[in-house]
């Protein structure tokens, strides 16, 4: 390291920085080190470089550049992300772990030399507002310019959070290699590996670009927050949070929980609402109010079927002057292409497979896409015209209602209101959702995901639970919950519901938070009366909703949601959990036994329901 880079380290006045900065340089042996500042000089350094080692390419549109993840490396790698652990430890949800010596020794031999002629960055970050209670910082060691540019449009710049730590050693820490590149991308991806140590605070990630393998504040710093959460009684979720804009002036906080894939982004993105974030959320009390942050402060949001009339805002933003990295789309003199774009796409340029043509196919002789289907865009939320007054506060917005969802196409109603707090915790722990392309491996597989989160809980299930359970205690306000579904499909296969029919459900649930609508209660929960949602319908999408549409969507499938309880039953049956969630689970399959009994049918129309 120069003395120029040394000078701004020392400047930290914080010894634990230099210790790892110097075992990392040890380590990897980087030819370079450049320690990156909040300043803008720094910020443009990093965007310019990731142009010179070619990670980036500009594209004709000013501040728009594309970037290419390998072939293999277009989704997080569940297989290979594991936790450094004693080896008995069972946290009840199957926990991808290795022997914490033996992982380390493994990853070691991956990082050793990994930077050799190569470039090293030393970043700063906050996650979440700065000069703010609820934020953490993180420290980013990378050889990728371009995991060090996504970071700066995704966080917030921490150097001089970091003077402000007065040399403690609480924060994270990420050291990250795209180790040997072939044409620009990772070339070693049996050598993949991203190991996370929790007691160390400390995540080590080499052979792979992916933002969601190689970025270590996304996904990795959110797993490491979940388990700092437990222990200090906050929570980290994999939340949106958006202002959901209701009668008058009224503005009223929202957060949900989707899986990658299902919906979290374009519910946070709904036309006439503000966004605060689309992916990671710290929900902390303060006087007796939940209040959240977003921990990111740009989104890295799938493109697949972003257009104009799905999600006007991002298609605008993606469309026209600013900074903007697309991956995994294809390039055709010098423009992004993408499926759903709803635009005429050539029939060649390069994409993720490389040089590409219409009916080029893999090796097993299916047919590539012109983009991938999790194909992304990386942006600023500063960027987009609906970003909420209150994204960067410091104090957060309070949360006023929670939302949970999957993919799930033949049991669950569209929307329904929890009946107590620990219902609604019970029908977010109870999630399930259908695989999608966010992560390597088959899609479409249903799949058990509490709270949208099974693949970054690194707690025990049991207490993760407990932690949502006891988060109302000493509440002057408790958020209303509620469960949705997106996906609900019809005998034919067809969606029930438009994309933008959330809209309806958003204001519906903010009606509620105020009693301007009532509901009917079924065994599932609280549900929307066909007069509010006609009115809405109308009101919000110009749609006439009629009693049939209704019918259809609301209708209580209870031997489906018998049998689901069956599976969450199997489920938990090994699984050590809070008496609450038990009590919770036996009561609601009692309650859909005894309306099954009652009405003796598979499907119970919920006008049925009205005067019972
Ligand atoms: C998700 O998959 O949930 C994402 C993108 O938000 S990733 O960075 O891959 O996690
Ligand atoms: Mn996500």
């Amino acid at each position: 390291m120069d003395k120029i880079n040394l000078k701004k380290l020392e400047e930290l006045n914080n010894q634990y920085v230099i210790n790892v900065a110097e075992e990392a340089i040890q380590l990897c042996k980087p030819e370079k080190v450049t320690v990156i500042t909040d300043s803008k000089e720094d910020i443009n350094y990093v965007r310019e470089l990731a142009l010179t080692t070619c990670e980036e390419k500009k594209l004709k549109m000013e501040g728009h550049t594309i970037h290419f993840d390998g072939y293999y490396d277009q989704g997080r790698d569940k297989a290979h992300t594991k936790y450094l652990l004693s080896k008995d430890v069972d946290w009840g949800l199957g926990v991808n772990s290795i022997e914490k010596e033996k992982g380390l020794k493994e990853i070691f031999s991956y990082l050793d030399g990994s930077m050799t002629g190569k470039e090293m960055l030393v970043r700063f970050f906050s996650l979440g507002p700065t000069n703010s209670t609820f934020s953490l910082k993180a420290l980013q060691i990378t050889d990728s310019a371009y995991v060090a540019h996504s970071e700066d449009l995704l966080y917030r710049p921490g150097y001089e959070e970091f003077k402000r730590l007065a040399g403690s050693n609480d924060f994270f820490f990420f050291l990250h290699s795209a180790g040997r590149l072939e044409n620009g991308v990772s070339a070693d991806i049996d050598k993949r590996r991203i190991y996370i140590d929790l007691k160390e605070n400390r995540v080590y990630s080499v052979n792979n670009q992916y933002a969601g393998n190689s970025l270590g504040l996304k996904k990795l710093a959110f797993r490491l927050a979940i388990n700092k959460a437990q222990k200090e009684g906050w929570l980290a979720e994999h939340m949106f949070i958006m202002g959901v804009h209701g009668l008058g002036s009224r503005v009223t906080y929202f957060t949900g929980a989707y899986p990658s894939a299902c919906g979290k982004t374009s519910t946070a993105m709904i036309p006439g609402q503000t966004v605060v974030g689309d992916d990671i959320a710290y929900l902390k009390k303060i006087d007796g109010v939940i209040r959240v942050v977003n921990m990111e402060s740009g989104i890295f949001g799938i493109i697949h079927s972003v257009n104009s009339e799905n999600d006007p805002v991002i298609y605008q933003a993606l469309t026209t002057p600013g900074e903007v990295i697309f991956s995994n789309v294809l390039i055709n003199n010098g423009a992004p292409y993408w499926e759903g774009m709803k635009k005429d796409i050539p029939d060649k340029g390069i994409n993720f497979s490389g040089e590409w043509f219409e009916g080029k196919k893999d090796s097993q002789g299916k047919e590539i896409p012109c983009s991938h289907k999790n194909a992304r865009y990386t942006l600023r939320l500063n960027e987009l015209n609906n970003i909420d007054s209150k994204a960067n506060d410091p104090d957060g917005v309070p949360v006023k209602a929670i939302f949970y969802g999957g993919r799930d196409s033949d049991t669950t109603i569209p929307i329904v209101e929890s009946l107590t707090w620990a219902h609604g915790v019970f029908l977010g722990a109870t999630v399930e959702s259908e695989t999608t392309a966010a992560t390597l491996g088959v899609r479409g597989v249903r799949k058990y995901n509490p709270m949208a989160n099974l693949d970054f809980i690194s707690v025990p299930l049991g207490t993760y639970i407990e932690n949502h359970l006891k988060f109302t205690k000493d509440l002057k306000v408790i958020p209303k919950i509620y469960a949705t579904n997106y996906f609900l499909k019809d005998d034919a296969g067809e969606y029930l519901n438009g994309k933008m029919d959330k809209r309806v459900w958003l204001l519906w649930a903010e009606g509620r938070v105020y009693e301007e609508y009532e509901a009917i209660e079924t065994p599932v929960g609280l549900i929307p009366k066909y007069e509010d949602l006609k009115t809405l319908f109308i009101r919000e999408l110009g749609k006439d909703y009629t009693e049939a549409e209704y019918l259809q969507q609301f209708s209580l499938r209870v031997t489906k949601y018998l049998e689901k309880m069956e599976r969450m039953s199997k489920i938990f049956e090994n699984v050590k959990m809070p008496a609450a969630f038990t009590e919770e689970l036996k009561s609601q399959i009692e309650r859909l036994k005894k309306a099954k009994s009652k009405f003796k049918k598979d499907v119970i129309s919920p006008f049925e329901f009205l005067d019972t």
